[in-house]
């Protein structure tokens, strides 16, 4: 069936010149990281409903994130947050990854859930309160060496609610200050991906709330400070690939935390509400992939495509295997992309036949491209309904309710 379903795929394809050698090695090269916070219990600020099954250690946690990766094959590391996943030996959280075919990936240092943190973190006008949420950071950069990580992701929950309640530019430079000191204890095989985000749990100024605060921050720091996006953290309306595509050409664009938003920042399954949306970021980061400049094609080599979500109501596992396959559709309905009839139609002002060129690539089933590559990768073709209907989520019943939440 799959067979017969490919070969129509691929002689369409071949047909618009699409060269599906190339499709298939990209789509094999592509990998997605996810957090380890999206399998443990989460909720909103009205109520965190336990599930029985959770994990209730870091372990656990590798251990159920390991079935994300058995069935679909692109989700071989896991973003870890400290000290949500806090153990005594990282060496042993290690080789726990390891042995389930893992690795741990991007560090998340927490400076928002300490009582000193109410007034800022690393911009708190308290020095002994600074000093503590630096400190937290440097501890990040001992556990990344211990764990083999070579990312952070840095997000501050620091901001104002209300006019006068603290000094902006002081803030900015505390912030600039603390970083600086982690960013020298990096070794040179890591990189710092600041994340930025408009709101929340600040309502009135957040010290990082754009893009070009992020961006300015890491071009202070240095070349191994980059910009990290999350879908979530932008005001309505948003054009997301713009910013991809900008950062991108400045060569600061880091990695990504995918989820997907209809209001605010949401955390839902990936690709859910805003499937285009995301097949445009692709379309961009593709784009730039084959600029002439090496630079260019070597930050988008290096972006960390990374997942993060809360599930409130979800079955953790199968909603994380619903966000990995759904960013893997849409990055190979992107790869689909004609770019040089893209841009033939562009170069002749043909503002319809541009539009057209990129949309038509979105609106091709990939259902059998995929599965072919799954087949020749000895993975189910329908990893969800291969999770689905195997013992996993029987055989962590026992650890009952009240696992790790956030
Ligand atoms: C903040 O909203 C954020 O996006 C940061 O990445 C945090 O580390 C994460 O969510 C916590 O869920
Ligand atoms: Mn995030």
């Amino acid at each position: 069936m799959t067979d017969r379903a490919y070969s129509l795929f691929e002689e369409q394809q071949q047909a618009r010149g699409i060269n599906l050698i190339e499709v298939r090695e990209k789509l094999k090269a592509f990998n997605i990281e996810t957090p380890s916070w999206g399998y443990g219990d989460s909720g909103t600020r009205f109520k965190v409903f336990q599930k029985v099954g959770v994990p209730r250690t870091p372990f656990e946690k590798l251990e159920d994130a390991a079935q994300v990766h058995k069935y679909t094959g692109i989700a071989p590391s896991v973003a870890i947050h400290i000290p949500w996943d806090k153990v005594d030996d990282y060496g042993k959280l290690r080789s726990h990854a390891e042995g389930l075919g893992l690795s741990i990936g991007a560090i998340n240092p927490n400076l928002f859930q300490d009582d000193d943190y109410m007034l800022g973190s690393v911009t708190n006008s308290d020095a002994a309160i600074r000093r503590k949420a630096t400190n937290h950071l440097l501890e990040c950069v001992d556990i990344a060496k211990a764990t083999g990580s070579k990312e952070f992701s840095l997000w501050f929950a620091d901001g104002t609610n209300y006019p006068g309640q603290g000094n902006i530019r002081k803030r900015k430079a505390w912030m600039q200050e603390s970083l600086q000191e982690m960013y020298n204890a990096m070794t040179p095989q890591m990189r710092m991906l600041i994340e930025y985000k408009c709101f929340e749990p600040a309502f009135y100024h957040t010290d990082l709330a754009d893009w070009g605060m992020a961006y300015n921050l890491a071009m202070k720091l240095g070349p191994q400070a980059e910009v990290l996006v999350d879908t979530g953290h932008h005001l309505q309306g948003a054009n997301i690939e713009h910013i991809v595509a900008y950062l991108i050409d400045e060569k600061r664009l880091g990695g990504f935390h995918f989820n997907s938003r209809k209001y605010a920042d949401d955390d839902l399954i990936v690709g859910t509400t805003n499937p285009y949306e995301l097949f445009l970021i692709f379309y961009q980061i593709l784009n730039a992939a084959n600029d002439s400049d090496a630079a260019i094609a070597s930050c988008v080599n290096n972006i960390a495509y990374m997942i993060d979500q809360s599930h409130n109501i979800e079955q953790k596992i199968p909603a994380m295997i619903r966000s990995v396959l759904n960013a893997q559709t849409q990055y190979a309905k992107a790869l689909l992309i004609d770019h040089a009839e893209v841009e033939a139609a562009s170069e002749r002002h043909d503002v319809l036949g541009a539009e057209d060129a990129v949309r038509k690539a979105f609106e091709f089933d990939v259902a059998p491209l995929l599965q072919s590559i799954r087949e020749e990768q000895g993975l189910p073709v329908d990893p969800m309904h291969a999770y689905l209907t195997s013992s996993y989520s029987q055989s962590i019943q026992h650890r009952g309710k009240g696992g790790a939440s956030w």
